[in-house]
């Protein structure tokens, strides 16, 4: 199809889906284990459809946007925008949703069924469209807290064992030195890396520089959620380099941390932005200043996994991302085929848009409530 077709949706659906990890997932936050979110089916007017994922968790554990704010959000205020007229390209979406505050992981769900959408209207890959060039991805894995040491190590044994590149485990204040000191032991020469979701404060100076002792590729986001000036602090006094997660929400999030020095990684997640196009903006601006980024996760389903897939074929995506297949996650994804991994890697699919079919009947199994807005 042309590309100067303009993307116009004509309907979109709203799946909501309920779907049962197969481990709960354990962070310095609590744990979870059933994940309620939502499914975007875009309808466009020649009929292809494009398909986004809300990655927003049922309570505002990790950022302030949950399952409920974000229905709220599309429902009454951007899906209206969206469907009121036209866009000539997906970039154009985050414009017009310029005019609402925030609430990314709302933005992002819509705007990634407009990307997909678009790049199957161009019968290329979504990878392709967002100008990535990689043919396969290195991935690593992220391990919630465990009740015990052993079940730790015998989990990072079985990963390690699968072929993933790297192993992020989750710390928090008595879950930290102590676990990552024992873990070298077993595994003194893994890729390993320690994220706190926000557990610490500069109080933890001391602590935190400990870790210095165990060459760890990063620490994620130890100090507050919204925080760049601590960071900045603490960066100066740890060797380890820092990774923002929660802390950068925006490119000029990530233009200020950089600028400040508050950190020597940035996590890109797709959601936490606001969507694809700023997660490429802030892609770029990284590639430039020579910082080194990788794709979060948010333990998605299928969808959600593609369009990380696609964005990690970026060129500055040098460091293996969160994305591990879907049987790390779910008894049944909800594409076909499932995303696997090889020795580590993700072969990336040259099928057009997120290159994945929606399996209808799995999708009806999850899900528990469908809206349409036309
Ligand atoms: O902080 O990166 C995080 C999961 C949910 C919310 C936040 C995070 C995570 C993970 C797991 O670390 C990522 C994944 O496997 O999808
Ligand atoms: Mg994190």
């Amino acid at each position: 199809m042309n590309h100067l077709q303009p993307i116009q949706i004509k309907e979109i659906i709203l799946h909501k889906l309920m779907m049962r990890l197969k481990a709960p997932f354990s962070t310095s936050f609590g744990t979870f284990q059933d994940k309620e979110f939502f499914v975007i089916e875009a309808i466009g007017e020649s009929g292809l459809i494009g398909w986004g994922e809300s990655v927003a968790f049922s309570s505002p554990w990790y950022t302030e946007e949950t399952v409920k704010t974000s229905e709220h959000m599309m429902e009454d205020f951007l899906i209206p925008l969206l469907l009121k007229k036209p866009v000539n390209h997906p970039d154009e979406v985050s414009e017009r949703f310029l005019p609402i505050r925030r609430n990314n992981m709302a933005k992002a769900a819509l705007e990634g069924a407009v990307w997909d959408l678009y790049s199957k209207q161009l019968g290329i890959p979504l990878s392709k469209a967002l100008g990535g060039t990689k043919k396969e991805i290195d991935v690593g894995v992220s391990i919630g807290i465990q009740d015990s040491m052993e079940d730790l190590v015998q989990l990072i044994e079985g990963y390690v064992e699968e072929g993933y590149k790297r192993v992020k485990v989750k710390i928090k204040p008595g879950w930290d030195v102590e676990v990552i000191k024992e873990l070298r032991k077993y595994f003194p020469n893994l890729p390993l890396m320690a994220d706190a979701n926000s557990a610490y404060t500069l109080k933890d100076i001391e602590l935190l520089k400990q870790l210095d002792e165990y060459d760890l590729l990063m620490i994620e986001q130890p100090l507050a959620h919204d925080d760049i000036v601590d960071h900045a602090i603490l960066q100066k006094e740890v060797k380890t380099p820092i990774c923002l997660d929660e802390s950068i929400t925006s490119f000029d999030d990530a233009r200020k941390a950089v600028e400040m020095g508050s950190c020597k990684i940035i996590n890109i997640k797709i959601g936490r932005v606001g969507g694809l196009t700023e997660a490429k903006k802030i892609h770029d601006y990284c590639k430039q200043k020579g910082i080194a980024v990788w794709c979060g996760g948010m333990l998605e389903a299928g969808i959600g996994r593609a369009h990380n897939i696609a964005l990690t074929t970026l060129d500055q995506f040098i460091l293996p991302g969160d994305t591990a297949g879907s049987s790390r996650y779910w008894e049944r994804d909800i594409i076909n085929p499932e995303v696997t991994v090889h020795k580590g890697q993700i072969i990336v699919s040259d099928n057009s848009g997120i290159g994945y079919e929606v399996d209808r009947e799995v999708l009806r199994r999850y899900t528990v409530e469908t809206k349409i807005f036309k």
